[in-house]
């Protein structure tokens, strides 16, 4: 782990990811050999098991690209596990309240800055990497509650207050949801979320993030001027499956 991606978000300065729902290590190499800055591998919606996760933030690392877990729950266990395993930092699904995110910042932080459990895992080369770990994590490590409800919008600001909070990130579909209008991701109600939540970034001089969850990446210059600096593109699975679909549909024109 080093400090690049969180200087980054700190900074106002964008950064692009992409999303991993497959728990394949090639699909790993090739997603984090493609130039993105950071990857993260989503427990919440996929069956990617813990020991699949070290496999991936290892082929992720390597690659040299920064290897985040969107965590499948606000768990302090999980946190522990997937940071020993050297992920750079934490995606926290439904975050509603100060008191979560502080929760979520006490699991990836060391005393006295949170009371993360002290053990030797791969984030400490496995032991003799310790005291340079301790402090590339205090500078390094990335903790980004997502702002899904209308409760975690409502408040954003004190959520963005937590020291160690380096920035929020919005699921636009969990938010629609909460909204009443489902996938209706630009609806008037879930773009006035947004746009509090992006104003609320703003202020604090932390990150906003957002998945732009569907190509094309048109939309990705809109958000961006629209202040998230922060940006999920797509996912390995939402890149596969129209390329296949388009491959297939070209074979079939030649024979049909
Ligand atoms: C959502 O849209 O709710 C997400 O969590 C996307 O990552
Ligand atoms: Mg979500």
């Amino acid at each position: 782990m080093n400090n690049t991606l969180r200087a980054a978000l700190l900074e106002g300065r964008p950064v692009f990811g992409s999303w991993l729902q497959s728990g394949n290590s090639a699909i790993a190499e090739v997603m984090a050999k493609a130039g993105f800055d950071w990857l993260a591998i989503d427990l919440e919606h996929s069956t990617i098991d813990l020991e699949t996760t070290f496999t991936l933030i290892q082929v992720i690392d390597l690659a040299g690209c920064a290897p985040l877990v969107r965590l499948s729950a606000n768990d302090p266990v999980q946190i522990k596990r997937v940071m020993d395993a050297g992920a750079w930092g934490v995606i926290v699904p439904s975050v509603r309240s100060a008191a979560e995110a502080r929760q979520a910042v006490d699991a990836v932080k060391y005393p006295p800055e949170g009371t993360r459990g002290v053990g030797l895992g791969r984030a400490h080369g496995y032991g003799p990497g310790f005291a340079d770990y301790l402090r590339a994590c205090a500078e390094g490590s990335v903790v980004i509650p997502m702002i899904e409800q209308k409760e975690g919008v409502e408040h954003v600001e004190e959520i963005l207050a937590v020291p160690g909070v380096d920035g929020v990130f919005i699921g636009p579909y969990d938010l629609s949801a909460s909204y009443g209008v489902m996938g209706e991701l630009g609806h008037p109600l879930v773009r006035e979320a947004m746009r509090r939540v992006v104003e609320a970034a703003r202020v604090s001089g932390k990150a906003a993030g957002i998945h732009v969850v569907h190509p094309p990446g048109t939309q990705v210059a809109e958000r961006m001027a629209e202040g998230f600096g922060l940006i999920a593109y797509g996912g390995d699975m939402l890149f596969l499956t129209p390329a296949a679909r388009e491959a297939a549909k070209e074979l079939r024109s030649l024979r049909d």
